[in-house]
Parts: structure tokens; sequence; C-alpha cells
């Protein structure tokens, strides 16, 4: 099982040649696997890390305790299963949804009721493998580009600020375009992250327009022959409809200048909005063409189901998730992972 290779901890030495480089996280192409600890070792740093999945599988089985004497599968069954789903915020629609699936296993396959859980577990894992896509890391000797989106107070920033400083640990030459012109204190932030990656920054004073940040920085990345140009926009507020035009305008812009869309259009959802992170990412999916959500905030008080409804119901795969304030502290998503911290790490 390959559980988050980009874990820092859990990797030897980091083999980057960076001025004094400390363990951190690999590329895909590096042996990540290999490299790293055992199983259940890799299970307890993760499940630290996603502290709040761990709560949210403890009451997985709080709800399962209510089987425990009975001689088969009946109602009562299925309800503390739809229970422990909507608390764990899954949604109506997913949560409905697997339990249908549940409930023509149980037919078919005559399952008992200490089967459920392994059955709800495999559902979840399908639903999830069928929406994930790996994410586009840079590559020696050409440019990716990565549009970063999402409300404010969601972790942009900070999640630009995590990937510049992995990027920058396996040599990448990266520049930060501070495409948040509304407040200079945006551009401060961003400014502060390319300090301590090493990145560089392109920024124009506050007020400017966006999208002839994103031409300049992308014009920079070209001529100094960047491996990562990241894009960092405002808190477009979805109900705002001209902030949404103006990220439409960015993509646009990059769009006709590259030839070609972003390699990531990414959108950042904060893990404690809940079942409004759906709203927020159907309303982004309009403005741009999302290829992939970071799920930041996952090491607090989030449940991680939303994860779950946004697989089955946008289709867009979660490909990182942040699991803290720290450079380090984001992780590349792993489906087999995520199901097994939700219903088998104790
Ligand atoms: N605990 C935790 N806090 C985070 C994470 N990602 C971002 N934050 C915090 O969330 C707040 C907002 O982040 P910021 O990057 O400024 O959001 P932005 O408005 O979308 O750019 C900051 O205090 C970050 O430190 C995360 O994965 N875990
Ligand atoms: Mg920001």
């Amino acid at each position: 099982m390959r559980l988050f290779p980009r874990i820092a901890k859990s990797q030897p030495e980091s083999q980057d040649k960076a001025a004094g480089a400390a363990p951190t996280a690999h590329l895909p192409d590096k042996p990540a696997t290999a490299a790293s600890p055992e199983p259940d070792k890799r299970r307890g740093l993760f499940a630290h890390l996603v502290r709040g999945l761990a709560k949210t599988r403890e009451n997985f089985e709080k709800h399962l305790k209510q089987f425990v004497g009975r001689s088969h599968v009946d109602e009562k069954c299925f309800e503390e299963l739809e229970m422990a789903l909507l608390e764990a915020d899954a949604g109506v629609t997913v949560t409905e949804q697997l339990l249908d699936r549940l409930q023509q296993q149980v037919r078919e396959k005559k399952l008992g009721p200490e089967q459920l859980l392994p059955a709800l577990s495999a559902e979840v894992l399908q639903l999830l493998s069928a929406a994930a896509a790996p994410f586009a890391y840079p590559e020696k000797g050409s440019l990716r580009v990565y549009l970063v989106t999402g409300v404010n107070g969601s972790g942009k920033t900070t999640t630009i600020g995590k990937l510049a400083h992995l990027y920058r640990r396996e040599g990448r030459q990266v520049i930060l375009a501070a495409c948040d012109t509304f407040r200079a204190a945006a551009v401060d932030q961003l400014a502060t992250w390319a300090e301590r990656t090493g990145a560089q920054i392109i920024s124009q004073k506050a007020g400017s327009d966006p999208a002839a940040v994103a031409f300049d920085a992308l014009q920079a990345a070209r001529a100094r022959q960047a491996e990562a140009l990241i894009i960092d926009t405002a808190g477009r507020l979805q109900t705002k409809v001209p902030l949404m035009q103006e990220l439409a305008k960015i993509n646009r812009v990059v769009t006709r200048e590259l030839g070609r869309s972003p390699d990531e259009v990414l959108l950042v959802l904060d893990a404690l909005t809940g079942q409004n992170a759906l709203s927020q990412a159907r309303l982004f999916k309009e403005a741009v063409p999302l290829t992939g959500i970071v799920l930041t905030k996952l090491d607090s008080t989030a449940k991680g189901g939303i994860v779950l409804a946004i697989a089955s119901e946008l289709g867009i795969p979660v490909k990182l998730v942040g699991v803290g304030e720290k450079a380090e502290d984001l992780v590349e998503f792993d489906a087999e992972a995520f199901t097994h911290a939700l219903f088998h790490y104790s």
C-alpha cells in the first residue's frame, strides 16, 4: 500500500543538493515507497497528522457497537451507519448512495452485521479511487503552471508556500505570482513564503489587475526558465460574481499565453467548512476548469467525510491535503490510506 510518500518525517535524508536540506518530501520518480518506514509506522504517522480522521473512526466504532450481538443485519444497523456517515460530514447524497449499495450487498451476499464495516470501507475506497488522478509535479527543464483558487482563509497562500518549499527542496526554479492584489498584506504574506523557500516573486502594487500580474509572471517564468509558476489569487467569495469573472480572466490570459490550460487549477477548500465546501466547489468549477482539490486543515477537528461528498458529487479529485501550518505540512492524498485511517486505524 502506498501511503503518503510525501510526508516529510517519513522520509530518510533528502537526496537533493539544496543547501542545508533537511529530510523532506520526494517526487514520485524517486523511490519514495521503498524509502518509507514500515506500514504500521506509516499508518501511525498518518493518523497523527490527520487527527480529525481518528475521531471520525472512533465515532464509527461507537455506532458499530450497537450491532454487537445482533444475529442479522436489520434496520437498526443501517440507521447507525447512516448516523455515522452524516456525523462524519459525508452529506445526505453520498450517504444514501453508499447505504443503497450496502443494502444490495447484504441482500446478494447475505452479509452479517460484522461484515458491514469492511463492505462499507470497500465501497468508500472504490468511490475515492474512481475519482483519483495524479498531481502534475514539476519536471526538470519544462514549465508547469499552477493556478490556486479558493475563498478567503481557505489556505491558498499557505498551500502555495508549502508547494514552493517542496519544489525548492527538489531543486526546481519556482516563481510565485502575487495575483491577490486586493490587499498589500496578501502580497507581503506571499513574499515571506518566497523568502523562506528561495522562490522568486512577481508582484505589482495593490489594486493592480491580477490578470496583468499573471501575464508578467508567465513572461518572467519563461525568461528565467523557471520550472514552476504558482499563481496566488484573491479570496473570491462565490457570491460576488465580478470576482469570479476576474478569476476566469486570469485563467484565460494564462491559457492564451501558455497555449494550453494551466497544468493544475487547484481549488483550496477548508475541511472545517463541511458541506459548504461543496457549494464553493460548484461555483468555482463554473468559473475555471478545476483539475484538483487541496483539502486543508485536516489536522484539526475536520471530520473527513467531505472527501466522499466531493468525490461522489463533483468528480474532482482531492489531490493534496493540508495537515498543519508549517512548510512541510502538505501530503499527497491517497485513497487507500485515507480509507484505512477512516475505518481501520486504532
Ligand atoms: N491547521 C491548519 N491551518 C492551516 C492549514 N492551511 C492553512 N492554514 C491556516 O489558515 C489560515 C488562512 O490561510 P491563508 O493561506 O492565509 O488562506 P488564504 O486566504 O486562502 O490565502 C492561516 O492562519 C493558515 O496558517 C492547514 O492545513 N492546517
Ligand atoms: Mg492568501
